[in-house]
């Protein structure tokens, strides 16, 4: 039988993109092309990579290029191409850089893999999802953002930590944007099936709720440069296996909604199954009215940063 490999690219060759690259191979998923606008980047990286190979017991094969030829047929196609914020700059100046750069590293990408399903990293992440959609012209079945992946892990590492319980036995429910408006919804949080309100106090549960909120600024502040990419890349990896090996895996992801959850064409954090297909359903739940109030807020600052792209000069 023709042995078929799968073939995922990630654009942006730094700490995430890298690290995520060392992760899809090392697990067995799929060759990886590394790509970045910065030559010998990806090239070294993957050279190095690939170096590792005999020692980590994977026959996976790491590329690196700045040519997006080289990506033609991609599976998946990882985005964490972007900037950080420099000094002087505001949080909007670099919205508008980033959205630049995604837009413009989706279209070139998407030239040589249409069929491929695209990962978002880079961020303002809810709005580079927005951007991605329409560079791409893709369904929205096949432009996911990541973010929840990572917020539930911070979640259940905090609850795992606190309660001295092993994290797999941890499942977290996180819906929502990225980063300050996200919604943990701890009724749904659960330790062996076991919702986490009956096994932990109210005002702690809001301490850990906080924490994981503040997950990205509380790493940032410790690393002083850069920000967290380990915990990002394994959360990459687990999308981009649950995808090429169809397991249907239900994680929280960035997706835009059609009326689901009452928001409508609006990008937002939210529990879907991930399969070959990409998003094959989005699994809604009722909430209440106090968590309905807060994704309202969520995608309400989402709304903001979309505004402002539209209004901004292409
Ligand atoms: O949960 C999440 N979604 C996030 C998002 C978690 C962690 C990091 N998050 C965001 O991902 C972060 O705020 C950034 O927007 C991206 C990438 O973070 P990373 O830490 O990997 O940034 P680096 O190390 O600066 O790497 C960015 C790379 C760097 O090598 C640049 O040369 C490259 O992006 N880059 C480009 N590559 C290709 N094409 C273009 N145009 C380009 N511009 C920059």
């Amino acid at each position: 039988m023709p042995v078929c490999r799968r073939k995922v690219t990630v654009i942006g060759a730094g700490n995430v993109g890298a690290t995520a690259a060392q992760r899809i191979a090392e697990a067995g998923v799929a060759d990886v092309y590394l790509i970045d606008v910065v030559d010998g980047l990806p090239q070294g990286k993957a050279l190095d990579l690939s170096e590792a190979a005999p020692l980590q017991h994977h026959d996976q094969m790491i590329y690196g290029t700045t040519d997006y030829a080289d990506t033609t047929e991609s599976d998946v196609i990882v985005v964490t191409a972007g900037m950080t914020r420099q000094p002087g700059q505001t949080r909007d100046d670099l919205l508008v850089k980033n959205a630049g750069i995604v837009r413009d590293v989706v279209g070139r990408a998407v030239h040589y893999s249409p069929e491929a399903i695209l990962i978002i990293v880079t961020n303002p992440l809810d709005a580079m999802v927005h951007v991605a959609i329409e560079a791409s012209g893709f369904p929205r079945e096949r432009v996911i953002g990541m973010a929840g992946v990572l917020d539930s892990s911070r979640f259940r590492a905090f609850i795992a930590q606190d309660l001295g319980v092993s994290s797999s036995d941890v499942s977290a429910f996180v819906l929502g944007g990225h980063g300050d408006t996200m919604v943990p919804v701890p009724r749904f949080s659960t330790v062996a099936g076991i919702p986490l309100p009956e096994l932990m106090r109210p005002e702690r549960i809001e301490e850990l709720v906080t924490r994981t909120r503040n997950g990205g600024a509380e790493v940032v502040a410790l690393l002083k440069s850069g920000s967290a990419f380990y915990a990002p890349a394994s959360s990459v990896l687990h999308m981009v296996d649950s995808i090429l090996n169809d397991r249907k895996r239900v994680l929280a992801c960035a997706v835009l909604l059609c009326g689901e959850y009452k928001l409508d064409g609006l990008v937002v954090g939210v529990p879907v199954i991930l399969g070959a297909a990409g998003v094959e359903r989005i699994i809604e739940v009722a909430l209440t009215p106090d968590e309905q109030r807060a994704l309202q807020a969520s995608a309400g600052s989402v709304k903001g940063l979309v505004d402002t792209l539209q209004r901004a000069p292409v």
